[in-house]
């Protein structure tokens, strides 16, 4: 299988080149923050939950995520492998993905992150925010407060994929087909 981590800050394009990966290689996508959007739009008390926490840029805990992410790994059989879109977020995440598939005995085949300057990242998110709706996208403190959150709690686990040999920078700034020729380059290595 071809599990794939693909990592960035907020608003990197992680969600742009999932759909493209997906479709190229026949993938399952794990976007938790779709996931959250749409327990959210169900109005289910797991998205009431990560509303407080979306709205202003901050993570949602740890055990809720982590536990949405299981259930979810666990209910899907059959699958040439998954990406993993926005998650892991935390090094503890990451821990816990590592123990769900080592008892599915399908590890993690390695990271790519996708490498953006903040200034290009709030242009985007700014820009997305215009037609979006997501009220995370509609204000410059919250947008700042997700890349300082990104550093601060979700760098670490590069490091944590790096020590395992599994990280592959990608330059995310170009066209997208241009972004994504270089993220299929680093999937062809991984095998
Ligand atoms: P996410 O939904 O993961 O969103 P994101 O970081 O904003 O976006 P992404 O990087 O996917 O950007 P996209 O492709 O859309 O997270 C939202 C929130 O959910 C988090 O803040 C957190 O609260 C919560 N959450 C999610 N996962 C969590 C977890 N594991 N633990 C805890 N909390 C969690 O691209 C952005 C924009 O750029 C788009 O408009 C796109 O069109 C544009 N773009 C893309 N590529 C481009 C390019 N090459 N050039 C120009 N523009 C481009």
């Amino acid at each position: 299988m071809l599990n794939l981590v693909l990592f960035g800050p907020p608003g990197a394009g992680k969600g742009t080149q999932s759909a493209k990966i997906i479709e190229k290689y026949n993938l399952l996508h794990i976007s938790t923050g779709d996931l959250f959007r749409k327990h959210l739009s169900e109005g289910t008390a797991l998205g009431q939950l990560a509303q407080k926490y979306m709205d202003n840029g901050n993570l949602v805990p740890d055990e809720v995520v982590i536990g949405m992410v299981g259930d979810k790994i666990k209910s899907t059989q059959g699958v040439a492998g998954i990406v993993f879109d926005g998650f892991p977020r935390t090094v503890a995440q990451a821990e816990a993905l590592d123990v769900l598939l080592n008892d599915m005995k399908t590890p993690i085949s390695g990271m790519v992150s996708l490498e953006v300057p903040d200034e290009e990242l709030k242009t985007r998110l700014m820009e997305r925010g215009k037609t979006s709706g997501r009220v995370d996208d509609q204000d410059a403190a919250k947008i700042d407060n997700r890349i300082q959150v990104y550093y601060k709690e979700t760098l670490p686990v590069a490091s944590f994929y790096e020590k395992q040999d599994k990280l592959a920078a990608v330059k995310g700034v170009g066209s997208i087909e241009e972004i994504f020729g270089s993220i299929c380059g680093a999937i062809e290595k991984l095998n």
